[in-house]
């Protein structure tokens, strides 16, 4: 079995685009604030953050911050769920949460609860047990879960559970990995895991392998290195990880791995991207891989930076 091409990746991030020669131009034309959180994340679980210009990240990701609290995907976009948690995300890493008007983002984020416990992703309306996730795991990091009302939010997750164990994105929707991820990480983060069957819940779950190693999101569907992230943090967080071979998907990601050029692929094969190299290297470290950061599953962000917000 190969080996983590760790500098390679880490050298693939910083240029991502070949016309392109560092990070800080690259996420600001480019991969908009999700992707230089993906890649951003990647770096420091590879000890490489320093490579990074902190303070042209942090301007820029400031820029993005629109007039209602929220954060778009680049300068003048409009705001949204998904990208303000990136943006917290991103602040967290390089220590700065203290740079955010946490009033400002609180009450965006809050605003955005429905009656039901549900979360809108934006003022256009979109429901989906993501965006509860992000709410919730912004919330937290910035210490003002008190802003919305926990007990409604938790109830509509749970109210997407299924009777497979598993969670969809509304009530009634089908079990998917990335949903699961996303309700199983709010649960853990508010408390709330008595809600799940773990056992249930870790047979879905670890029926996700397959012959290959690598882990699908659904049955019938081909394996894809992100699920080694979807997928192995919710394992993690019920505590049954134990229920798959580990072996078996740690040799599946490294199969996916561009050792030339660096980056990590879906499957075996493809075309490397951000985003795939992120859960590959997010997924070796959940499988405890030798030289990489630990990673908590909850929250996607090195337990370090975790431990530096909660326990001080
Ligand atoms: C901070 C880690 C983190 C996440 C932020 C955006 C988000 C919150 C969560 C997304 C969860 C999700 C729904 C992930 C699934 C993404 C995915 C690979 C979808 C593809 O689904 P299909 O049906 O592909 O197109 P399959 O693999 O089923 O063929
Ligand atoms: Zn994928």
């Amino acid at each position: 079995m190969g080996e983590l091409a760790g500098e390679k990746h880490a050298a693939y991030i910083l240029k991502v685009e070949k016309k392109k020669d560092n990070l800080e131009a690259v996420i600001m034309e480019h991969l908009r604030i999700n992707g230089a959180y993906w890649g951003l994340t990647t770096l420091d679980i590879l000890g490489k953050l320093e490579a990074v210009d902190q303070e042209t990240v942090i301007s820029w990701i400031m820029s993005c911050q629109h007039s209602s609290g929220g954060f778009g995907g680049n300068e003048g976009h409009d705001p949204h769920l998904l990208y303000t948690l990136s943006a917290i995300q991103i602040l967290a890493l390089f220590n700065k949460i203290e740079t955010l008007d946490i009033d400002k983002v609180s009450s965006y984020i809050a605003s955005l609860q429905n009656e039901d416990g549900s979360f809108s992703g934006d003022i256009w309306g979109e429901i989906d047990t993501r965006f509860s996730y992000v709410a919730i795991c912004s919330l937290a990091l910035i210490k003002r879960l008190d802003k919305i009302n926990v007990e409604n939010a938790v109830k509509y997750i749970v109210s997407c559970k299924n009777l497979d164990g598993g969670f969809g994105c509304t009530p009634g929707a089908e079990s998917h990995a990335g949903q699961i991820f996303c309700c199983i990480g709010a649960l853990a983060i508010t408390g709330s895991l008595h809600y799940v069957d773990k056992d249930l819940l870790g047979w879905w779950l670890c029926e996700r392998q397959t012959k290959s190693g690598g882990l699908n999101g659904r049955p019938e569907k081909l394996p894809d290195v992100c699920y080694s992230w979807w997928v192995l943090s919710s394992l993690i967080i019920i505590d049954r990880v134990h229920w798959i071979d580990k072996e078996k998907l740690v040799k599946f990601i490294l199969d996916c791995q561009d050792t030339e050029n660096g980056g990590i692929s879906d499957r075996p094969d493809d075309a490397v991207d951000v985003f795939h190299t992120y859960f590959g290297v997010a997924g070796l470290s959940l499988l405890e891989y030798p030289g990489l950061k630990a990673i908590d599953p909850a929250y996607a962000l090195p337990v370090d930076v975790i431990n530096r917000i909660f326990l001080h």
